[in-house]
């Protein structure tokens, strides 16, 4: 993930954070970076209503 991204949203670009879930959504900030969601927001969330997302993602 970017730093930038990092930084906007209170993460530690120094830290390996990406399969951290900080708000506690379910979604690990990678993922939410992915879906352009915010990291530190339990009400953002990947749209559930794109479940193929994951495949077009690889995961
Ligand atoms: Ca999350
Ligand atoms: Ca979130």
């Amino acid at each position: 993930m970017p730093d930038g991204w990092e930084v906007q949203y209170d993460l530690d670009p120094l830290v390996n954070d990406a399969n951290e879930d900080d708000d506690g959504d379910g979604y690990t900030n990678l993922k939410e970076y992915k879906r352009k969601t915010m990291p530190d927001d339990y009400n953002s969330q990947p749209s559930k209503a794109m479940p193929w997302l994951p495949l077009l993602l690889g995961e």
